[in-house]
């Protein structure tokens, strides 16, 4: 395949599709600058006085790790001067972040988690950037946080990056899921993942066994079955897979199939899992969908959730098609 920049790979899908317009591919080509210097932090660790707690908690009661912070701030500032965007979302505040009056304001609507995983950072695994993008209302002056209350069908593209061995950029614009690896010496992201596509069965499953006391009967059943092998309903063996990064778990799925869950459960009934909606879920979902796979909350189609509030929670299945629609099934029954 043909080495292009992402900056070439955008002009060639715009001449294509014509659905990214200059100020969408501004958007991008920011985004993925944001995350080059996000992953040049995150590579220096302790040399770089970034580990380690910040002494601040984020709008979910958790504590804030350095790097949240940092990554969080280059997202802001390197977004907010383009014109491209009327306004910011992240998971790191409490409320969205207006385009600052000394800048013209875009039309576009950012979304993102700055550091997915945060959890591993101390501990050299990998983690990465989860955004969306979806398209400010028509006719909004001021946006509010109902102007993001939008489902994820209506996301106009959708990425991660993933700071690991490599650092790689997975992007969708709705034409399929491409990858983009950065070239270091170049400081260049370049196009080396065409298409990705998830295999639609799959022999790997990713949970978090320790909640299995948890769990509701659907997944019980599910996750039982499995562990049962060959000698069980399922009639073969599975292997299990959990990074405890979403971001690293759902690149390995693109890249060799596989079924993501963090269901609901029982030890906070009323929070539905552990993963958000508006910047985790929605677009994962929107990349899995466009790869060939699924991705449900158990019930329905995870894109197709009517928003509430910017930071709620939502149950998640996702990945390989025929996993999700057993698992989505079992809710059923
Ligand atoms: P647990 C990271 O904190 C995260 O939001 C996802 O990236 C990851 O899949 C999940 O939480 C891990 O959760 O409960 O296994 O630590």
């Amino acid at each position: 395949m043909k080495r292009i920049s992402l900056t070439q790979y955008l002009v060639e899908e715009q001449r294509l599709h014509d659905n990214i317009p200059a100020s969408l591919r501004l958007l991008i080509e920011v985004v993925a600058r944001a995350c080059k210097t996000i992953s040049h932090s995150v590579g220096k660790g302790a040399l770089g006085d970034i580990l380690g707690s910040a002494d601040t908690e984020n709008i979910q009661g958790e504590v804030q790790k350095k790097l949240d912070v940092i990554s969080n701030e280059i997202l802001l500032e390197a977004n907010e001067w383009g014109g491209h965007l009327a306004a910011m979302a992240s998971e790191e505040m409490e409320s969205i972040h207006p385009i600052p009056n000394r800048y013209p304001m875009g039309e576009y609507m950012l979304l993102f988690d700055p550091l997915d995983g945060s959890s591993n950072i101390d501990v050299n695994v990998s983690i990465g950037t989860i955004f969306s993008v979806l398209k400010a209302p028509e006719g909004m002056s001021q946006p509010t946080e109902q102007d993001f209350m939008q489902p994820g069908s209506q996301q106009v593209a959708a990425g991660y990056a993933v700071y690991g061995p490599q650092t790689m950029l997975v992007l969708t614009t709705g034409n399929g899921v491409n990858c983009f690896t950065l070239d270091r010496e170049m400081g260049s992201w370049v196009l080396t993942q065409k298409g990705m596509r998830i295999p639609e069965e799959t022999k790997e499953f990713s949970i978090n066994m320790s909640n299995q006391r948890h769990w509701y009967p659907p997944v019980q059943r599910y996750i039982a079955e499995m562990l049962e092998g060959k000698t069980g309903p399922r009639a073969k063996d599975f292997n299990m897979r959990w990074i405890a990064s979403m971001v690293a778990d759902v690149h390995r799925i693109l890249n060799r199939g596989g079924i993501f869950m963090y269901p609901a459960d029982a030890r906070d009934p009323s929070q539905p899992g552990k993963l958000r909606l508006m910047y985790e879920a929605n677009p994962m979902a929107m990349i899995v969908e466009q790869a060939g796979g699924a991705a449900t909350d158990g019930k329905g189609r995870i894109l197709d959730i009517p928003p509430a509030k910017l930071h709620q929670r939502v149950p998640v299945f996702l990945g390989s098609k025929s996993e999700v629609e057993r698992v989505t099934g079992y809710h059923a029954e």
